[in-house]
């Protein structure tokens, strides 16, 4: 039951256009399931390793794809996995691509949801999870790495803590990102969309900040529960040199570390992602002192949902939130046990998109079947929407 009887890899378009790993994988039980890498820009130094998709493909059929094949169980993800990391070598999947290996990790567990007939939430997370909803953490406004000449804190991130669950949640979002356009043009100033869809104006953060807290007021008026507000500062690309670049104005790290304090204090911020450099343990551990007990401080770039980082955070004090990519760590076993010891360390998981995305929507299936608190995977868009209307499907049959 449940033995891969084929792996197919095609490179497929993701959303910014760019090519990335599609896999297809059979079993000999009728079992199919596909599965897509996403793709990052503002990656993490300590990331697993994205390959050109077409050599990640090259190289996975060479050395993964035979050890599959009649070999290895579906079922069995813990096998897929471990099959991909003997296959590949390295600690990074810098041989056949953290991309090539995320996408076949993520078309086993659906072909074998598949043979099961149950919804891929309910095999990743067996009988007794599933349960719980997460928070979508919607990105409305952004800038850094995800658009030119707009904000430099990367993303502004509608929080509707108080929905009564995730569909109010969700359409909550999308009414935050329209009120933000509607005060945008009132305002005159123009602006596209990033990489993410979310707005990408040429203001100050300061501005953007002011307008997003106002379209989260008027929006938690009109729906009737709290909407906070959250960020990704996605501070290793502002940092160089010592210190922390917003255009001509530089931070020292203690500077960093009060400005942020400051913001999460006038806008009651619930939310910090990567408010300082991806290395610097010692000043998250400061700043979570400070502000961790009113806000989630995560750490995205500093984890990559990596169980070493993990461990390594807990043990200074760094954060009380872990970001989970599972392109980031290269499967879906790897992500599951960074939630897991996240969990087990008091910390928050929040599970992530990408900023290049697919329409695949394996972390919403993620997210439910570990009860993860929290979702972030941006607004309006149709890369995006894949992962909020599966929530609300879930939601809809759970
Ligand atoms: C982030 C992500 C997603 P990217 O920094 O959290 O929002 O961006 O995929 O570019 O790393
Ligand atoms: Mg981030």
């Amino acid at each position: 039951m449940t033995l891969i009887t084929e792996v197919r890899l095609r490179r497929v378009l993701d959303s910014r256009g760019n090519p990335t790993v599609e896999a297809e994988l059979r079993t000999d039980d009728g079992g199919f399931g596909r599965g897509a890498a996403p793709s990052g820009a503002s990656t993490g130094d300590h990331e697993a390793v994205e390959r050109p998709a077409g050599e990640a493909i090259t190289r996975a059929r060479e050395l993964a794809v035979p050890r599959l094949e009649g070999q290895v169980y579906a079922g069995d993800q813990r096998g897929v996995d471990n099959t991909l990391r003997a296959a590949d070598g390295t600690d990074d999947f810098s041989e056949i691509g953290a991309n090539s290996a995320v996408a076949i990790s993520m078309a086993a567990a659906k072909a074998a949801a598949d043979v099961l007939g149950a919804p891929l939430y309910q095999h990743l997370g067996g009988a007794f999870r599933g349960r719980e909803f997460p928070v979508p953490l919607g990105n409305v406004v952004g800038g850094g790495e995800h658009a030119a000449d707009a904000t430099h804190i990367q993303e502004f991130l509608a929080a509707p803590v108080g929905a009564p669950s995730v569909t109010d949640a969700a359409f909550a979002n999308a009414r935050v990102h329209g009120a933000v356009g509607d005060i945008l043009e009132e305002r005159g100033v123009a602006a596209a969309k990033g990489d993410e869809g979310a707005w990408a104006p040429a203001v100050d953060d300061a501005t953007a900040l002011e307008i997003v807290d106002e379209a989260v007021d008027a929006v938690a008026d009109e729906v009737g529960f709290e909407i906070g507000i959250g960020l990704d500062v996605a501070a290793a690309e502002l940092f160089d040199d010592g210190a922390y670049h917003y255009g001509d104005e530089t931070r020292t790290p203690d500077e960093q570390v009060d400005y942020v304090a400051e913001l999460v204090d006038e806008y009651g911020l619930v939310y910090v992602e990567d408010p300082l450099d991806e290395d610097d343990f010692e000043g998250f551990a400061e700043l979570t002192g400070r502000i961790g007990s009113e806000t989630l401080v995560c750490g995205d770039d500093l984890f990559v949902t990596d169980a070493d980082r993990i461990e390594r955070g807990v043990e200074a004090g760094a954060g009380n939130s872990v970001l989970v990519k599972p392109n980031q760590i290269g499967t879906l076993s790897d992500a599951f046990d960074a939630i897991e010891l996240a969990v087990a360390s008091g910390y928050d998981p929040v599970v992530s998109h990408r900023s290049g995305e697919t329409e695949d929507t394996t972390i919403a299936h993620l997210a439910v079947a570990t009860d993860a608190p929290f979702i972030k995977t941006g607004t309006v868009g149709g890369e995006r929407t894949a992962k909020l209307n599966e929530l609300i499907r879930i939601e809809a049959n759970a």
